[in-house]
């Protein structure tokens, strides 16, 4: 029997290339996102090139109803889920503390802490019922170390790794592994997203620094998934070569090259 994987957000970024490396495995694929076209686009894709099973499940992870409801028509789907990874997650503009959007700050709060806890509530006790599983939660260099304007966007990022090591304290006695993937700068949708569509801005921010690809997460996500049962990374830090933290960066002009 195929194993099984849930992924939120899979309708870009790194959860949709998450989806397709676990694809790539034989996995059976549950993909979530608010985006339905693109979901079923996905679904369509990953069948015909890896032949696996791809259920989609179009929900707002924000919405705690549709959250459960989704979780429990899953269950008629699959009878066992041995991967979740809480990916689905945004930016949502970036001020100081004085001057941001109140909206921005319910948006990232409501997605990046409560979504991925609705849906682990949802999750973690068929995990348990099986005395088994891996929880990954996709976090952030910006919730290691704040950055200028990042203020409530990072906060999150800390909720979740605080909620990680939780997870992982509190489910330990059932061998279910829980791991915080923390990635550095990375070209998705991301930045187009945090800057309200403004695709311009979101380029400059990229531009020159060779940033992390959805797929270098994917791959990051399938080591910590195929390890032996006995091991578990806790958390994993990634950027890419120009990149110190979430602080520190430079461009590729500014690097030194090998002679
Ligand atoms: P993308 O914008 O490309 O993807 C975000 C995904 O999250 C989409 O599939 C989107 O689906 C989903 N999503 C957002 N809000 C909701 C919601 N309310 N309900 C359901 N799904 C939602 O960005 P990334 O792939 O870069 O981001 C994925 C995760 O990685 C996020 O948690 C982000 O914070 C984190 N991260 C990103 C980094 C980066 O530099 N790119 C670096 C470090 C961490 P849809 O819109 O269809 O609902
Ligand atoms: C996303 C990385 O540095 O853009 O979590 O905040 S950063």
């Amino acid at each position: 029997m195929s194993k099984t994987i849930l992924v939120t957000g899979a309708t870009s970024g790194f959860g949709k290339a998450i989806a397709e490396r676990f694809a790539k495995e034989g996995y059976t694929i549950c993909i979530t996102g608010r985006r339905e076209e693109r979901l079923a686009e996905i679904k369509a894709a990953l069948e015909k090139q890896y032949g696996v099973k791809v259920v989609t499940l179009t929900f707002d992870v924000r919405d705690r109803k549709q959250v459960e409801d989704a979780v429990s028509h899953l269950k008629t789907q699959v009878e066992h889920i041995d991967i979740l990874v809480n990916n689905a997650g945004l930016a949502s503009g970036l001020a100081t503390i004085d001057e941001g959007d109140i909206d921005d700050w319910e948006v990232m709060i409501d997605t990046n802490i409560k979504g991925l806890l609705y849906v682990t509530r949802q999750v973690a006790p068929m995990m348990k019922a099986c005395a088994s599983g891996h929880i990954i939660n996709i976090g952030s260099t910006a919730g290691n170390v704040v950055y200028k304007n990042g203020n409530v966007y990072c906060a999150t990022k800390f909720a979740v790794d605080a909620l990680t090591q939780a997870m992982r304290i509190d489910l330990l006695p059932y061998g279910i592994k829980a791991t915080a993937i923390n990635p550095g700068m990375a070209e998705t949708e991301f930045s187009i997203v945090r800057f309200h569509g403004d695709e311009e801005r979101a380029k400059g921010f990229y531009a020159d620094v060779n940033a992390l690809r959805a797929e270098d997460i994917a791959d990051i996500a399938w080591y910590c998934a195929s390890l032996p049962p006995h091991v578990c990374i806790n958390d994993l830090t990634v950027t890419c070569l120009t990149q110190a933290n979430s602080v520190y960066s430079i461009k590729e002009a500014e690097r030194v090259k090998p002679a």
